[in-house]
């Protein structure tokens, strides 16, 4: 944590004219200069796209000397320097949290003022880049955020897909899937180094037909990276790192000569199927797909990203002895773990290096961040393609192999069932590269995302390895950055919590505690609630003008926003509000507060049983509206193409969040800290990282309910649906409604679908073992929410122990315990 007091308006055009070039703020008329020399368009004349282009490049020139200054900061101190690989970065909207993070926003808000600028229009002309799926993507994000404000050295490395996560519609209750075409606009942020781009060989051509790889056997191929950076800006601007983004093209397409002169439009026309690697994003955050085409993404990804660094390596330093002292490798699952073959490869060919010194360097640079125990979605990769495309990594990646297997022998000898299972290679049908088992090998350090998850790999996912190598197992649970989850998101509170106890929080969150005292103080407990209040209108209003949706900004605002999943348990927060719905039916003087549920979250195009729990939920909200007993008491609404924006906007405004997975299925969960933070009561399993926030703020102070992960382990023997069926009434009630067609009226098929999930005892997810917990649960706190007060004391609790989920604690844990890396502040 820095001290950013010095820090005031009148340093910052020193600050950001460091280099050649000075501003003295306002009067510069960027913008105005950017609307003319752009777009050749006076400011009473421009669109809001203008508008916002405009704005955008203004925010780019005043950064841009600061950003120069960090990179050659850099290559003159020469530090250890931290990558972060990521297939996935999941950045949202850019120029708000530019804004901020460089303290520039009172100077924004003039000029919106002054030009009579519609600053929410504005805003929402930029894309909302979805380079991800969920969480992984996000909390790659989150952690750029948090190494640029610590000042940490270090780079995030993804890939520039042209569409991100599809958009999504709902039409009669059904997901529909539109391509996302974010880069259809000159993006304003990013800049093209082609004069960086890369060369990477692959073993044979291939070309991909109906979404199909095709290899040509016997045919070199070989592929260009052009890297596109865009600035990553910390907070309060003294550092602005980099995330260098890779886009794929074809030496036939990409011409080194012409390209820096703009001459390039000719060779566009012959254009060949190597962009389509970097073309799309696949829309599945929960199983490995085995695509071809994701195969050699991911190569190029590490090919390129780790050409470019060891080229920076090799521009300062001599010795490749040198290169952990200078490099960590953070591979964010197991999608860029070819690095450890490719690094091989560059350490023994390249370098010229031995076996026994090449191993030693490439285990002591990578480290691996495992994100899920889902075994559909650890990834095993056909050795033929490795074969085919890749010969020299299958040979290295074999000879790893022998020699672990080896090992394996010599510690633990005849164990020959050890030495098959945790082999590199899966024999049995189809001979498989098991990726997770490679980067855990050539690395120094696993770790799981949150403590439960943690113990839970070593215990069972990968027990094996976890045996042979005990040291390198680790957890480090999982932060959200307060920046834009706070700061940026929910203006309301972060003035209450600046007046209560300064700005020291926006960098050290542990800051946060300071507010435990104040949870007595009636008037500050009032100012919170009032921030609440604030919050929730804002919402509706915005609700209102977007979607045309009208919600009671008095109702108790439920949320339950993240991917649909059977594990994540959406249908048991429909079995839930079922049950309320016959309440009222039921007695419908029942005194219970309105409720509004909020649903949002995309589900991948193949998961049919995920697009039905979407048609369900939309059906409910469609029958609840209908039901004049109901309607104004309960609301239902699921909010079409979830997204970073609509994060922004959800949560601040919820009251209640839910986060009730089955016990031992989340690895952690970042939604369940970012609605802590904006003080919404959690009602949720002992799951994830939400059993380290429970703790952190006192299970008083929290709405647990359910099987833990032992007893959901423990349930095959004895889990039966048709138990809770037939003994708990409620259960039974809220099913025969269901399957009695109450919801889907003309929909046979949706009732089938749901019975089948429900009703079998090989539901793993165990769906009914858990309903009366909830409603329990939920009883509790409704009971609380008729005490306001005693409400928002609690909410104001959970703030004040939400510091640890900063992501600026995790990158802390990660640079002191498995990177060895420290700030290297830009004078
Ligand atoms: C997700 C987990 C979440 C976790 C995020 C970030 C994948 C593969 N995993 O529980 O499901 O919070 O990773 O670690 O997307």
């Amino acid at each position: 944590p820095q001290d950013f007091k010095s820090l005031s308006s009148p340093h910052l055009p020193e600050q950001y004219g460091c280099g050649p070039i000075q501003f003295r703020g306002s009067h510069d008329g960027l913008y105005e200069r950017h609307l003319l020399f752009d777009n050749v368009i006076a400011p009473e004349d421009a669109g809001n796209r203008e508008r916002y282009e405009a704005i955008a490049r203004s925010v780019r020139d005043v950064l841009s000397q600061r950003w120069q200054r960090t990179e050659q900061t850099y290559n003159r101190e020469n530090p250890k320097r931290v990558y972060y690989l990521s297939m996935e970065f999941l950045i949202g909207r850019s120029l708000s949290n530019n804004l901020l993070n460089l303290r520039l926003d009172p100077l924004a808000k003039r000029l919106f003022d002054h030009e009579h600028i519609d600053e929410l229009a504005v805003l929402a002309e930029e894309p909302d880049a979805g380079l991800g799926n969920g969480g992984l993507g996000r909390l790659a994000a989150c952690f750029l955020d948090s190494m640029a404000t610590m000042q940490l050295p270090a780079m995030g490395y993804g890939l520039r897909y042209e569409y991100g996560i599809f958009k999504q519609t709902i039409v009669d209750g059904w997901q529909r899937e539109q391509p996302d075409n974010w880069l259809r606009r000159p993006d304003p942020w990013e800049v093209a180094r082609p004069q960086e781009a890369v060369e990477i060989k692959l073993g044979c051509s291939f070309e991909v037909r109906g979404g199909n790889l095709r290899v040509a056997v016997g045919m070199p191929s070989r592929l260009i990276g052009i890297p596109y950076d865009r600035p990553v800006v910390g907070y309060g601007g003294m550092t602005i790192n980099t995330l260098r983004l890779w886009a794929a093209a074809t030496p036939e397409s990409f011409d080194f000569q012409t390209f820096g002169a703009g001459e390039f439009v000719s060779a566009l026309a012959q254009r060949l199927t190597a962009e389509t690697v970097t073309r799309v994003l696949y829309p599945d955050d929960s199983t490995s797909m085995g695509q071809g085409l994701r195969f050699v993404q991911e190569y190029f990804l590490v090919a390129c990203s780790l050409a470019d660094l060891v080229r920076r390596f090799r521009s300062n330093n001599s010795d490749w002895h040198s290169l952990p002292g200078k490099v960590a490798i953070q591979l964010n699952d197991t999608h860029p773990s070819m690095a450890v073959a490719e690094l091989m490869r560059i350490l023994l060919d390249d370098a010229d290096l031995s076996w026994d010194d090449a191993w030693d360097l490439t285990r002591a640079c990578l480290a691996y961040t495992n994100h899920t125990l889902l075994p559909e979605a650890l990834e095993k990769w056909p050795l033929r393609w490795f074969e085919l495309m890749l010969p020299r990594h299958l040979e290295i990646i074999l000879e790893i192999d022998r020699r672990f297997k080896e090992e394996i022998l010599n510690r633990f000898p005849h164990d020959q069932g050890l030495v098959e299972r945790a082999s590199l290679i899966e024999h049995g049908g189809e001979h498989l590269v098991r990726m997770a088992h490679l980067a855990i090998v050539g690395s120094h350090s696993t770790n799981g995302v949150a403590e439960i998850h943690s113990r839970l790999l070593r215990e069972t996912t990968v027990k094996d390895l976890a045996g042979i190598f005990p040291q390198r197992f680790n957890n480090k649970t999982n932060g959200v950055t307060p920046r834009r989850w706070l700061l940026m998101s929910n203006l309301e509170l972060a003035r209450c919590i600046n007046d209560a106890i300064g700005e020291g929080w926006i960098t050290d969150l542990s800051e946060l505690e300071r507010l435990k005292p104040l949870v007595d103080d009636s008037g500050f407990v009032d100012q919170v609630r009032e921030a609440k209040r604030m919050a929730k209108h804002r919402f509706a209003a915005w609700l209102k003008s977007s979607a045309g949706i009208v919600v009671d900004p008095s109702a108790i605002f439920d949320s339950q926003v993240k991917r649909i999943h059977e594990y994540k348990r959406q249908l048991l927060n429909a079995l839930r509000i079922v049950a309320l719905y016959n309440r009222i039916r039921e007695n419908p003087d029942l005194d219970m507060a309105p409720r509004t549920f909020f649903f949002s979250g995309k589900a991948a195009p193949a998961y049919v049983v995920a697009k039905l729990i979407i048609k369900f939920l939309n059906n409910l909200a469609g029958t609840i509206d209908a039901d004049p007993q109901v309607r104004g008491r309960l609301k239902v609404v699921f909010l079409p193409d979830y997204c970073v924006s609509v994060a922004e906007r959800l949560i601040p405004a919820s009251d209640v969040s839910n986060q009730i997975s089955t016990a031992g299925y989340e690895a952690s969960g970042t939604s369940n800290m970012k609605f802590m933070m904006n003080g919404a009561l959690t009602i949720g399993t002992r799951d994830g990282a939400t059993i380290e926030m429970a703790e952190a703020a006192g299970e008083d102070n929290f709405f647990l309910f359910g099987l833990t992960a032992e007893e959901v382990a423990g349930s095959r023997g004895w889990y039966s649906p048709y138990w809770h069926y037939d003994n708990e009434p409620e259960t039974r009630a809220v099913l025969d409604l269901i399957l009695s067609g109450h919801f889907c009226r003309h929909e046979p098929g949706v009732v089938d679908a749901l019975r089948n999930i429900l009703l079998t005892s090989g539901d793993v997810f165990r769906h009914l073992a858990d309903l009366t917990s909830y409603l329990e649960a939920d009883q509790r706190l409704q009971s609380l929410y008729a005490d306001p007060r005693a409400w928002t004391r609690k909410a104001l609790l959970n703030i004040a122990s939400s510091g640890k989920f900063s992501s600026d604690r995790t990158i802390a844990d990660y640079a002191a315990e498995i990177w060895d890396a420290r700030p290297c502040p830009v004078a």
